[in-house]
């Protein structure tokens, strides 16, 4: 047809998402086509708010909504206008019977009591950056309901333990926005193409080095955190490591899920049980870092996906990242 010559001049676009998810559908939990619907559903919502985001300075989506959500912490309007778009998309999208957003309180019902999934979800990490152009991110972890399908869920069906997750992942809007997620066989990457309005493969099965030379944390609360956490964090200054810390979890993560690194959110005296949110911060990224070859604790009895959760928007310490570099994280926990 073409010679080897003509073809090189169209250089083939790659794979699109919906190209991957039919090619993979096979590997999917329970395979039947529901979660690989309700992936192009997150993926539509991400599309929509990736939009907002990129235009956020030519209207007027920028700065404080003037209420709290339920953390107390301040509302920005992309939170809200995040939270609008991702609750709709898997509202319409059919197969999600009831969502835990970290912008609301209680449960919200879907209405699609037929639908096998239920979602825990971050729509918009990283408020503090939101106003400043810097890197933020969604977060999304994706159970299969244990009540039975056809009847209103309940709190049961998310508190399945991270162990539970059918599916995890995160949309990273950065210098380019880059969707990423996990459904038990690897971590895939897709980055998205403006022009085109779809998201390409561009990471193929990913895995964190074992170790690195990135340490990310608030250093400023440095005086609240625990000894080991100081001894270990003055250990990564005598080795001369990188400090890096963007306080966008989904960058900070996906930096050193790339280059080998490790994160850090410890108590403090201000959060004594941690900040971050167990359902839909620590267990999805802790899923996807365990399927690259990392891991994830919580504190010294290791992992953070074990933890048996009671509330939907618990707290936890959060230590992830390279292996090594967590081993003697743990050395030091160990030796208090
Ligand atoms: P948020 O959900 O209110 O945005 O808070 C979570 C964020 C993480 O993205 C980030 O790693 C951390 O909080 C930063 O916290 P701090 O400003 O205390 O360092
Ligand atoms: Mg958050």
């Amino acid at each position: 047809m073409y010679t080897p010559d003509e073809e090189k001049i169209a250089v083939p676009v790659g794979t699109t998402l919906d190209r991957f998810i039919k090619q993979h559908q096979q590997a999917f939990p329970h395979a039947s086509g529901e979660l690989s619907q309700l992936l192009r559903d997150i993926a539509l919502a991400a599309k929509v708010v990736n939009r907002e985001i990129n235009r956020a300075g030519l209207v007027d989506i920028i700065g404080g909504f003037g209420s709290a959500n339920v953390q107390g912490e301040n509302q920005q309007k992309l939170d809200v206008i995040a939270d609008i778009r991702f609750i709709r998309a898997l509202k319409n999208g059919g197969e999600v019977a009831a969502i835990v957003s970290e912008e609301k309180e209680n449960i919200i019902f879907t209405g699609n009591d037929h639908g096998k999934y239920v979602v825990a979800i971050d729509p918009l990490d990283g408020s503090s950056n939101i106003d400043v152009n810097v890197s933020i991110g969604t977060i999304f972890s994706i159970y299969r309901r244990i009540t039975p399908v056809g009847s209103q869920p309940t709190i049961e069906d998310f508190l399945q333990g991270g162990r539970k997750q059918a599916a995890a992942g995160y949309i990273l809007y950065g210098s380019s926005t880059i969707l990423v997620f996990a459904t038990g066989h690897g971590v895939n990457a897709f980055t998205y193409e403006h022009s085109l309005g779809e998201f390409f493969l561009s990471h193929k099965n990913m895995q964190i080095p074992l170790t690195g030379n990135i340490y990310s944390c608030n250093e400023g609360n440095y005086y609240e955190f625990p000894e080991y956490v100081q001894k270990y964090i003055t250990n990564c200054k005598s080795k001369r490591y990188a400090a890096r810390y963007i306080g966008s979890l989904v960058g900070d993560f996906h930096r050193n899920l790339l280059k080998g690194g490790v994160y850090l959110y410890p108590p403090t005296k201000k959060t004594p049980v941690g900040k971050l949110r167990l359902l839909y911060e620590c267990y999805p990224l802790a899923y996807l870092i365990e399927q690259a070859g990392g891991q994830a604790f919580s504190d010294i009895d290791r992992d953070i996906l074990d933890i048996k959760p009671t509330d939907v928007h618990q707290r936890s310490p959060l230590y992830i990242g390279s292996t090594e570099m967590l081993d003697d994280l743990h050395h030091e926990m160990r030796n208090e």
